[in-house]
């Protein structure tokens, strides 16, 4: 019986057996809400059933409301009236639950009676991701099924649990071995012969938090925070269920989701969700067959190669890692051991998982090694003559259609490019460090690639779970072009007034993970201070120059890994240094600036500013595809607050 387009209704026997599909995740759409409330009238009006049972079609149970329809007026029937009316159902519901139960599908299995869970399906309330609280009894019915501070933590994190660890804390009834329907009707059947178990509503918080704990946690929340709001409202409306009667919380989590959807954080959120899905278009729109990607070459096992092999390793992949001599092997061999221990000891690779993973690396001095390779990446010294030579022993073993990629964070691929016998091959892979878990991947694309060659870094994008950006070829590509543009004008806030220790306070303030002061002594000044060294030549005579960062390179000070930088170093903590202000102090002076002081409000203007204009500067030149993939570069690769949704959604760009 088809009650909607999404919503079915089967028998077998005495039990009934509810299906939705409303593909891709089977979101609550408006018709997957009137679906379900008028399955629930019918089936109060069929004797017969016993019992229900509540499924979804294709991959995952229900992903939670539909994110498009959020910030705009809701519609009729609202998704905690269909809750409720399954909730006081005269026959127990049962979710079988797949893939999946996130945000409202999740809160659509609390109001029902029992709840089964496939192996390895993930249940969680990520409202808080998308600047929002739960908005249909997450924060009500949740506490008075599992204990608080396990409903605590899943609410004001946004982070999913396994169907194992939702068995552990009662979320779920049972996990299913193998048939997941079958264990779904068997607890339908159950519950029909116990008599349908009180509602969740009309329970107790099952181990309501302490006093204590609610503050503690607020302070927990407020420094992981960064200046977003909803994990912290989240607790709020925790706090409401725990002290006030169930319905009375259920009205004021509603209000307080209103209002929240229609704040600009949650705006900023959607639009990074979106944004991050819509990333490197080009590349799922490139018509050829990626190259196989299930043994990779890679060469180079410093940091970045160990970490890109690394990352390859964790996706399934066999990796041929080449490096100079035995000695080279060994270490990055080790780098790269080290890496999947640590995925290992974090649980996210299980004893068998970590023996497979190191089986599948191999290491060598022989590039004849990589012939069967299909995609090579190099990530050796970021100098064009060095790469040109590993580019041209690849040219002479591999095959003719096989993928050269340069993992160069500003060289000039399509310079590279031309230097191999088959330039349409070359692409840039610019990973992020450390390459195993950064989710950002510049693609750079380069005058002449290939639809095979952007079909194969869109492919790796996807099997490395990481989002791909396309930039075209310049100086920084996109994400360390812009971020050149806002430090050079830090450092001529220093020379006017402003400190380092300073500047970074206000980002963090503005919710940056790092300061970039702090961020340049983590990655070292060298690099940076040998592409200025490189481009002096060609500065323009009256091109403002901040001489500062320099004099400190010319004293060796290159940040953590010289025990010095911009901060000097106690115990691993950066520490102000005078010996800093005092150079920035005489640069002051040698350029007859005033120095003058600076507000939060000042620096970030300033800063907003910068990025804001050379990220037009990169749109308007098509070095990006597009404003939200300059969003998603800074969030993603630099730390920019997600929940001011990145520097273009800030600006009104998009
Ligand atoms: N609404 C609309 N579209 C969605 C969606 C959603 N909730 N979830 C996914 N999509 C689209 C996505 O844009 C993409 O589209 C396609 O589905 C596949 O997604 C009342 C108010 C479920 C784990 O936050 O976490 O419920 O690019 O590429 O990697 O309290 O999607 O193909 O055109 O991510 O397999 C809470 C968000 C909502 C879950 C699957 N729910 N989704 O991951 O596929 S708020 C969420 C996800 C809420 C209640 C409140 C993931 C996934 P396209 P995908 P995936």
């Amino acid at each position: 019986m088809k009650l909607s387009d999404p919503v079915t209704i089967s028998q077998k026997g005495d039990l009934a057996i509810v299906t939705i599909d409303n593909p891709p995740v089977n979101a609550t759409s408006q018709a997957v809400r009137a679906g379900l409330l008028e399955a629930v009238k019918r089936i109060e009006a069929m004797p017969e059933v016993a019992a229900v049972v509540l499924a979804c079609a294709g991959r995952t149970f229900v992903a939670g409301a539909d994110i498009t329809e959020l910030g705009k007026p809701p519609r009729e029937p609202h998704l905690p009236d269909v809750i409720a009316a399954i909730e006081a159902s005269r026959v127990p519901w049962v979710a079988a639950i797949k893939g999946a139960a996130l945000g409202g599908g999740l809160e659509i299995a609390l109001g029902c009676h029992g709840r089964v869970a496939a192996r390895g399906a993930k249940l969680g309330l990520p409202e808080v991701t998308l600047g929002i609280v739960p908005g249909a009894g997450g924060t009500v019915r949740l506490p008075r099924l599992i204990a608080g501070a396990d409903a605590l933590d899943m609410i004001t994190t946004g982070k999913p649990v396994s169907a194992e660890k939702a068995l552990t804390t009662g979320l779920v009834d049972a996990v299913a071995e193998d048939d997941l329907l079958e264990a779904a009707t068997a607890r339908a059947g159950a519950l029909a012969a116990e008599g349908r178990p009180v509602a969740l509503l009309d329970r107790d918080p099952v181990a309501p938090l302490a006093d204590a704990d609610w503050d503690a946690a607020a302070d927990r929340l407020r420094k992981k925070a960064r200046g977003q709001a909803s994990p912290l409202e989240a607790l709020a409306a925790l706090r409401d269920s725990a002290n006030l009667p169930a319905r009375e919380a259920l009205t004021r989590e509603r209000a307080r989701f209103l209002r929240l959807s229609g704040s600009e954080e949650a705006a900023a959120l959607r639009h990074v969700f979106f944004s991050e899905r819509r990333a490197g278009a080009s590349l799922k729109a490139a018509e050829a067959a990626p190259a196989d990607l299930g043994h990779v070459g890679v060469i180079g096992g410093g940091t970045m190669g160990a970490g890109i092999a690394a990352a390859l390793l964790l996706s399934g992949s066999r990796v041929s890692l080449i490096e100079r001599d035995e000695a080279s092997c060994a270490a990055a061999a080790g780098r790269i051991t080290g890496i999947l221990e640590g995925s290992h000891k974090r649980g996210l690779l299980d004893d068998a998982g970590l023996a497979d993973a190191t089986a599948r690396l191999e290491t060598g001095s022989d590039y004849a090694a990589l012939t069967p390779c299909e995609l090579v990446i190099e990530a050796v010294f970021e100098d064009m003559d060095v790469k040109t030579e590993v580019f041209a022993r690849l040219d002479a073993i591999m095959a003719p259609d096989a993928i050269l990629a340069s993992n160069t964070s500003y060289l000039d691929v399509n310079a590279l490019a031309a230097r191999t016998a088959r330039p349409e091959r070359v692409i840039g892979l610019h990973f992020f460090s450390p390459a195993h878990v950064m989710k950002l991947l510049e693609v750079v694309r380069t005058d002449v690639v290939s639809d095979r060659a952007l079909a194969t870094a869109g492919a790796l994008a996807k099997r490395l779970r990481k989002t791909p950006v396309v930039a075209g070829v310049c100086d920084g590509f996109i994400g360390n072009r812009i971020m050149s543009a806002y430090r050079r004008e830090c450092d001529f806030m220093l020379e006017e007034g402003a400190l380092p220790w300073q500047i970074d306070a206000a980002m963090r303030d503005f919710g940056f993970a790092m300061g970039i002061y702090a961020v340049q002594d983590m990655a070292g000044l060298d690099v940076a201070w040998a592409m200025r060294k490189r481009r002096a030549a060609t500065r323009p005579a009256d091109e403002r120059y901040s001489r500062i960062a320099d004099r400190l390179c010319e004293m060796g000070r290159f940040g953590r890994k010289t025990g010095a930088g911009w901060y000097s170093y106690e115990d691993g903590k950066p520490v102000p240094d005078p010996l800093v202000e005092g150079i920035i102090l005489e640069e002051s002076e040698r350029l007859g600036i005033a120095r003058r002081d600076f507000s939060e409000a000042d620096i970030i203007a300033r800063i907003m500013s910068l990025m804001q204009a050379e990220a037009q500067a990169v749109l308007d030149e098509g070095i990006a595809e597009g404003p939200t993939d300059i969003d998603v570069t800074m969030i993603l690769g630099y730390g920019f607050p997600r929940h001011k949704g990145g520097p273009m959604f800030l600006a009104g760009r998009v």
